[in-house]
C-alpha cells in the first residue's frame, strides 16, 4: 500500500487550504471528503463570508488576518478568480460596547484606515441602517466579502494541480493511530505519515473514537435573506458588510450587502439550536426567526420583516470561541483543527499554513498558545 505524508480528512474550506499548502510544498496528499462536492451539509458552502481587519481585543487573529488578506490575493492570482470584494466592515454598538470600543482601539493600534461615526454620521454614510442615538458607530475601511464558493473550489482546483488527490463521498469510519496512521473509509484503507482532521461539526463524533471529548456545541444556523422594499438600496457598492455583537439579547447579528440573489440582503443571527450534525433539520428553530424578524422591523425599515429564503448551515462552537488547532495530546501525528466558532472562514489561508505546518512536524509560524487543547483540560476527555 502506498503510504501519504498526509491525509487531510474533510474538504471544506479549512482542510481544503491546509492540503493546498501540502501540496504545493511538494507533498503527498490526500484530501477525502465523506459527502459528494460540492454539498452544503457542512459549514462551508455559500456564496458569500464577511472579511476583516480588526478583530477586536483579539490580538492573535488581527496579527493572522494581516497574512490573511495577501494569501487570498494569492489564491485569486492562481485560480484567475475574484474572490474578495472590498465594502467596508461596519460595527456598531450601545455607549462602552465591548467589541466597538475594543474594535476602535485595535483599528488604531494597527493603523488600520477606518472611520468613526456618531448617529448622524453613520444615516449619512448608510441611510438604510436604523440604530438608537446614542450608539457608536466604525468602519474598518479593508472589511468586505469573500466568495465563499469561489474560495473553495479555487483551493480544491488548485491542490489538484500541485498533484493532490481528492476523493469525495468517501466517508472515515477510523482512524488508527501508530508510527504511520490508518484511515478506514467506507470504500478503502489508507495509510499517512501524518493525519490532519478538519472535519467541522463531525469533530463531535470521531474526536471521542480517539480518546478526546471537547467542549464543542454543533449549532444550526439560520442563514436568512430579506428583501429590500425598493430594489437596489443595498448592493455592495453602498452597503458594508456588518456584524453587532449583543444585537438581540446576548447573541450577535451579522449581514452582508445583496449577492447572492438579486434584491435580497443575507442578515443572520450569530446562534442557532444544538443539533447532531448527521439530522440538523430536526431542529426548532422558529425562535430564531421570530427574534431576527423584530430585529429586522427595528433597524432596517427599508427591508421586508418576513424572510423571503432561509437557508441552513452549522457553526462548530467551541467554549470559548477560539479555534482549537493543535496536535492530538497522545499522538503527534495526528492533528486537529476543530471548532471554528464561526468566525473561521477568513482565516482559513492562515488555518491551512500552519496545520500544514503541524502536519509537517515543523515549527508553526504563529503562537498557537490560544489555540491549544490544553486549554480545555478541566472539562474535556483528554
Ligand atoms: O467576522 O467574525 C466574523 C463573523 C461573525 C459572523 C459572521 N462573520
Amino acid at each position: 500500500m502506498d503510504i501519504y505524508d498526509v491525509i487531510v480528512v474533510g474538504a471544506g474550506i479549512e482542510g481544503s487550504s491546509t492540503a493546498y499548502q501540502l501540496a504545493k510544498q511538494g507533498k503527498k496528499t490526500l484530501l477525502l471528503e465523506q459527502f459528494p462536492l460540492p454539498h452544503s451539509r457542512g459549514s462551508s458552502h455559500g456564496q458569500t463570508r464577511i472579511t476583516r481587519k480588526a478583530y477586536g481585543e483579539l490580538e492573535y487573529y488581527t496579527v493572522m488576518m494581516k497574512e490573511a488578506f495577501p494569501l487570498w490575493e494569492t489564491l485569486e492570482r492562481e485560480s484567475g478568480r475574484k474572490i474578495f470584494r472590498e465594502t467596508g466592515m461596519l460595527t456598531m454598538g450601545a455607549p462602552g460596547d465591548t467589541f466597538t470600543m475594543g474594535t476602535i482601539r485595535c483599528l488604531q493600534r494597527h493603523v488600520i484606515p477606518h472611520q468613526v461615526m456618531d448617529y448622524q454620521g453613520a444615516k449619512q454614510a448608510y441611510p438604510m441602517i436604523e440604530f438608537p442615538r446614542d450608539y457608536t458607530f466604525v468602519v474598518d475601511k479593508s472589511g468586505g466579502i469573500l466568495r465563499a464558493d469561489k474560495a473553495l473550489i479555487s483551493y480544491q482546483e488548485i491542490f489538484r494541480r500541485f498533484g493532490g488527490e481528492l476523493r469525495d463521498g468517501e466517508k472515515v469510519l477510523d482512524i488508527i493511530p501508530g508510527d504511520t496512521v490508518g484511515v478506514r473509509t467506507s470504500s478503502h484503507h489508507y495509510r499517512a505519515h501524518s493525519v490532519v482532521l478538519t472535519v467541522g461539526a463531525w469533530a463531535t463524533k470521531l474526536l471521542p473514537k480517539l480518546q478526546l471529548t471537547l467542549p464543542l456545541k454543533v449549532l444550526r444556523i439560520n442563514v436568512l435573506y430579506w428583501r429590500e422594499r425598493v430594489p437596489g438600496g443595498y448592493g455592495a457598492d453602498r452597503f458594508p458588510v456588518f456584524l453587532q455583537e449583543n444585537a438581540v439579547d446576548k447573541y450577535a447579528v451579522y449581514g452582508l450587502p445583496s449577492e447572492e440573489y438579486p434584491g435580497l440582503v443575507k442578515i443572520c443571527l450569530h446562534w442557532g439550536p444544538e443539533v447532531d450534525p448527521d439530522s440538523r433539520d430536526k431542529a426548532d428553530d422558529s425562535w430564531v426567526i421570530d427574534k431576527m424578524k423584530r430585529y429586522i422591523g427595528r433597524h432596517f425599515p427599508d427591508l421586508e420583516a418576513e424572510p423571503a429564503i432561509a437557508e441552513t448551515c452549522m457553526y462548530t462552537w467551541s467554549e470559548d470561541e477560539d479555534l482549537i488547532l493543535d496536535h492530538h495530546p497522545s499522538w503527534r501525528n495526528i492533528i486537529i483543527g476543530a471548532g471554528f466558532s464561526g468566525h473561521g472562514f477568513k482565516l482559513a489561508p492562515v488555518v491551512g499554513k500552519v496545520l500544514a505546518e503541524m502536519a509537517m512536524n515543523k515549527a508553526p509560524s504563529y503562537d498557537m498558545t490560544p489555540f491549544k487543547i490544553q486549554r480545555f483540560r478541566h472539562n474535556a476527555k483528554l
